[in-house]
């Protein structure tokens, strides 16, 4: 319970930006306000698009607002808050699905996305939470782009206490999937987490590199990876929202992990994400430290943004 209290403390104070951007200027611009006023919708709607939660929910709020509004249903401006809520609520609640990971049984997670969105701490932070959980994690070194991806994922391996395997700098990162699921016993019943690079200036390269991968991991054991999670940095708003299409598209992506919910005013980006791409959160990040990590909990994240 500590740990939960303390998790979502910092994800209400990382969210603070987001929360001042949207609540506090929806309250002043609700309060006192006739209801069919149409400036009143149009201030409405830029709020909800500069709070990063895109225009088609925008637009669906605020035709819920207008049908309310027309059946006698609101009757203060200030009840908007709550629809929003309910809004957001209905759409996120779908989005809250956590990984299901059975004991006894081997499990292979694919972690993509872009340099930088922080693939390689979220691997290290999972390893810890399911370390936790009483699972096996073996870790994979597939981004073989950089001598310096390689040991930041040996040392998160250090400090969880899971096996890395790794080969060297420049090694096919498909070749290094296949010899790592080579090595590890088939008796093996644990989690594999495989990190890969994202240098996205070598877009084609990459989406051929990881459905290279995806074969060999599937091709070794049918059915894998069981879970593609592809991890986004909440600061980057919009861009995140680009990434989650073209990786969904190009690879397939099963779930998303949102980081750097720590101090980033963007964070209305889930709603639009999950609102437009129905991708479910698996886990969000809310800093560098081993338990800065969780499962994504709706609820949290609303009450974070909105009160
Ligand atoms: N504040 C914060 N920083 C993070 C979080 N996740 C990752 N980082 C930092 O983001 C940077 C890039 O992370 P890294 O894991 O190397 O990204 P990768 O290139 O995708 O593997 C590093 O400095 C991480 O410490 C997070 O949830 N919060
Ligand atoms: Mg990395």
């Amino acid at each position: 319970m500590m740990k939960k209290n303390n998790f979502f403390y910092k994800l209400k104070s990382g969210l603070t930006k987001t929360r001042d951007t949207l609540a506090k200027n929806l309250d002043s611009l609700l309060f006192g306000k006739k209801l069919l006023d149409p400036a009143l919708f149009d201030e409405l709607e830029e709020m909800l698009i500069a709070a990063d939660m895109g225009p088609q929910f925008a637009y669906a709020l605020i035709d819920d607002v207008k049908e309310k509004i027309k059946r006698r249903e609101l009757g203060d401006a200030l009840q908007i808050k709550n629809l929003l809520r309910e809004r957001m609520a209905t759409i996120l609640s779908s989005a809250q699905k956590g990984l299901n990971i059975k004991k006894g049984e081997p499990y292979i997670i694919m972690v993509v996305g872009v340099n930088g969105s922080g693939k390689t701490t979220t691997i290290g932070k999972l390893a810890h939470f399911l370390r936790e959980d009483g699972h096996e994690v073996i870790l994979v070194a597939a981004d073989t782009f950089r001598a310096a991806a390689i040991e930041q994922l040996e040392i998160w391996g250090q400090r969880v206490k899971a096996p890395v395997i790794r080969q060297k700098m420049n090694a096919d990162p498909a070749a290094v999937v296949f010899d790592a699921l080579g090595k590890i016993n088939s008796g093996y019943k644990g989690v594999i987490i495989i990190d890969t690079a994202g240098r996205l200036h070598t877009k084609v390269n990459l989406m051929e590199e990881l459905k290279k991968i995806k074969r060999v991991i599937g091709n070794k054991m049918p059915g894998a990876p069981q879970e593609i999670s592809l991890v986004l940095d909440a600061t980057t708003g919009q861009n995140a929202l680009i990434q989650a299409k073209m990786f969904k598209e190009e690879i397939g992506v099963s779930g998303i992990v949102l980081t750097k919910l720590d101090g980033t005013s963007k964070g209305g980006i889930v709603v639009r994400i999950v609102h437009e791409l129905a991708l479910p959160i698996r886990y969000i990040g809310v800093g560098e430290g081993l338990e800065d990590l969780r499962p994504f909990e709706s609820n949290d994240f609303i009450s974070a943004i909105l009160d």
